[in-house]
């Protein structure tokens, strides 16, 4: 399944199979790296993860794929990476084209021409931990970071004149009011583009003018269904130019903000879900289709509307999906409980900020994609993390102004940024990681969402809709006691069935995204004592999607609501 765009003009190919594959061992000095010299012993699957599979599970070091594609002798190329970890550099035909750290975000690397058909595709993939070479993901998160090419990778031949995206934007989602932004893959000063645009078998001529950030227009299609979550309708636009021709997929709708709601098309909706883990035994953070189906249709048997992508830029597969099953989906750049070492690195500031840049390029067009976040539980209690989230707020504001921007906070009565999300979001887990004596300390669930609702009115918050983006408890799947004790799926679905009912019976919360959706790999070092197993047991279904007691609980509360409307 190829997302988009698409060229179909071009000669554009899904790389994905069989690519021949060696590990270089555990200690390999990336300056060195013989490419040419190299032999390829094995072979392995794109999208795959070495360290998942025997033999290489758990292991840390470097590993190299090897593919090759044609392109006609003379044209330049540009590969398409949907994602990969932790960090990669990528060569053709030997020349090392591209080196970078960017886990799970999709980027492109520009081949030049040359005068062979047959290209040689080596990607070096390491998934050690080392801060100056991959700032942005560190072994402390609560998730594994796993080592191989997570998504798909395609080629495309350009032709001269290449086009890159073409972004819509719903101006005004009944009467088809859409603008345009065309990106285009080569340098131009051209005060205007003239092209054809084509929705729905209609075509028109468009003359895109010279802005900012590319060439833009406004039009307007009478007759389109506007999309929202119970009436996903998409449409495709095709834009030619003389040399290029793009397709893309929208839908038409609006999302605002407004006296502590959250708007769809002017209607007001509840956020009703989960925090979703890309995360399987099996494949790690590289599922296949039918998993991402899956994972759907489990969520929308329990009634959930809304999915936070925690905490990493998501397959672009999945917005698709979700896209097309009427899902709201928070999307939000990697990160993890950042703190003063972070903040303070040029190095990270920088790649935070273009790997959120990436993420909005990258999904600008899905209209599941409802608002974006970053720095998940980062320093925001602290002024030195100040100039990192103003200049995210601005990267991502610059970019798109028709999504709130949000992002989670794990300081509900300290943080310093509240201002400037246009929703206020909060991870906290009271009633499990719970003070005191108490066995069964459920009665802190209520009482702490009354505070973080005082907090907000008395620091001038109570205008902007509030969601509690991160609570739960965890459970063995299958340990059942009579205590209904903290591990126990009593325990857990007490909790869930508390926090739900809450959420969705006040008026004062806009929505959850339950901690969490399944069970997830993280490290079995010392967090083991906090995460037996060496998972994150909070799913409410476990690894294999096995549901636990809360399921059940989540769902009637989750259905209930949505029958009362
Ligand atoms: C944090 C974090 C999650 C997870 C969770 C937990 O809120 O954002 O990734 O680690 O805590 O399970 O404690």
């Amino acid at each position: 399944m190829k997302t988009y765009p698409h060229f179909p003009k071009r000669n554009d190919r899904c790389l994905d199979g069989i690519w021949d594959f060696t590990f270089l061992g555990e200690d390999c000095d990336l300056n060195t790296i013989d490419i040419k010299g190299a032999g390829f012993t094995g072979k392995a699957t794109v999208p795959g993860c070495f360290d998942t599979v025997l033999p290489l599970t758990g292991k840390r070091g470097t590993a190299l794929y090897r593919t090759s594609f044609d392109l006609t002798p003379g044209k330049a190329g540009e590969l398409r990476f949907r994602g990969l970890g932790l960090w990669c550099r990528v060569y053709v035909d030997g020349e090392a084209l591209f080196e970078g750290a960017y886990p799970y975000s999709g980027f492109t690397v520009a081949v030049p021409a040359s005068d062979k058909r047959e290209r040689v595709l080596t990607v070096a993939i390491d998934n050690r931990f080392d801060f100056d070479r991959v700032p942005l993901m560190e072994q402390y998160f609560d998730f594994y970071g796993y080592g191989g090419i997570y998504r798909s990778v395609e080629i495309s031949e350009l032709p001269g004149k290449p086009l890159r995206r073409l972004e819509v934007t719903t101006i005004d989602p009944a009467a088809g009011k859409i603008s345009l932004n065309l990106r285009t893959a080569y340098e131009t000063a051209e005060s205007s583009i003239s092209a054809e645009v084509t929705v729905e078998g209609k075509k028109q001529t468009v003359a895109l003018k010279k802005g900012s950030d590319g060439y833009t227009a406004e039009m307007t299609l009478p007759g389109l269904s506007p999309w929202s979550p119970s009436s996903p309708a998409l449409h495709e636009i095709s834009l030619e130019t003389a040399e290029d021709l793009i397709t893309e997929r929208f839908g038409l709708r609006k999302i605002t903000t407004e006296q502590g709601q959250v708007k769809i098309n002017g209607e007001p909706v509840k956020l009703l879900g989960y925090c979703r883990h890309e995360s399987h035994p099996q494949y790690g953070p590289c599922l296949p289709l039918q998993q991402l189906l899956q994972d759907l249709h489990i969520l929308r048997d329990m009634g959930c509307n809304f999915i936070r992508g925690s905490h990493y830029p998501q397959d672009p597969r999945f917005l698709d999906l979700c896209d097309e099953m009427g899902f709201m989906v928070w999307e939000e750049s990697i990160g993890w409980g950042q703190r003063e070492k972070s903040f303070s690195s040029s190095k990270f500031h920088e790649q935070q900020v273009h790997q959120t840049r990436l993420m909005v390029e990258n999904s600008y067009n899905h209209p599941s994609v409802v608002m974006w976040g970053f720095l998940n539980e980062g320093a925001s209690n602290e002024e030195y993390a100040r100039p990192l989230y103003e200049d995210l707020f601005k990267t991502i504001r610059e970019k798109d102004k028709s999504r709130p921007v949000t992002y989670a906070s794990m300081f509900p009565f300290d943080d310093l940024f509240f201002d400037q999300a246009d929703i206020v979001s909060i991870n906290q887990y009271p009633g499990w990681y719970a003070q005191g004596e108490s066995t069964r300390p459920l009665e802190e669930v209520p009482a702490e969402l009354d505070k973080y609702r005082e907090m907000a009115k008395a620091k001038g918050l109570a205008d902007k809709p509030m969601i509690i983006s991160e609570m739960g408890a965890g459970a063995f799947y299958g340990w059942r006691d009579p205590h209904h004790a903290h591990w126990s799926e009593e325990y857990q679905a007490d909790y869930l069935d508390q926090l739900t009912r809450e959420i969705t019976t006040r008026e004062d919360y806009s929505g959850v995204s339950l901690w969490q959706f399944c069970d997830s790999r993280t490290y079995d070092n010392k967090y083991a004592l906090g995460r037996p197993r060496g998972f994150n047991n909070k799913g409410t279904v476990d690894e294999y999607r096995r549901p636990k007691m809360a399921y059940d609980r989540v769902k009637a509360n989750f259905l209930g609501y949505a029958r009362k409307g």
